[in-house]
């Protein structure tokens, strides 16, 4: 297990899109333990292998509450199938734009397909936390981070924000 260093925005590499999984072998299954362990260390939700670097559709996820009872989720090249509901604003977060918090507008419940780490194919159904969780990840496999859904105004509030923090922290 190893705690992978979390790439932070502008890092062009967060805005790759990420190539699918071919084949899951146990350089996949080391990736998802890894950024797990570097998820919970962060601490975060979610995490996907752009933000380590990683350009594959690999996503890790856990958001129940208390820290004894973890309920990991490892995703392998997840895709959007379904959504419904209506669009809810909810407050995020992203490890690659620390300490930087939006509301952003989603739809309310999603269907994920996706492959579990033995390569068998699942969907999840999802609302709440874990459905907006679930989009943030997979917007990060088409290079697409919270803010870009954000007016330009609110975009370059919060980039001010994030830079002023850098610099403060640099001095
Ligand atoms: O830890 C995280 N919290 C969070 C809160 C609301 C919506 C999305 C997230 S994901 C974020 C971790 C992260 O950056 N994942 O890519
Ligand atoms: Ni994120």
């Amino acid at each position: 297990m190893a705690l992978l260093p979390i790439l932070e925005v502008p890092d062009p590499r967060l805005r790759q899109k990420a190539a699918p999984v071919q084949g899951i072998d146990s350089e996949v299954t080391a990736l998802l333990e890894d950024m797990l362990e570097t998820m919970y260390a962060a601490p975060g939700i979610g995490l996907a292998a752009p933000q380590v670097g990683i350009g594959r559709r690999i996503v890790v996820l856990d958001v129940s509450p208390k820290e004894e009872e973890r309920r990991p989720l490892r995703l392998i090249n997840p895709e959007v199938v379904e959504t419904g509901g209506e669009a809810v604003e909810a407050e995020e977060g992203c490890l690659s734009l620390p300490n930087q918090y939006a509301p952003v507008k989603r739809p309310e419940r999603v269907r994920v397909r996706y492959l579990d780490e033995h390569g068998q194919e699942r969907e999840i159904d999802a609302d709440g936390l874990l459905a907006r969780c679930l989009q943030h990840e997979i917007d990060h496999l088409d290079g697409v981070l919270f803010t870009d859904h954000l007016s330009r105004l609110k975009r370059e509030m919060l980039l001010k924000k994030l830079d002023k923090q850098r610099r403060q922290r640099a001095s």
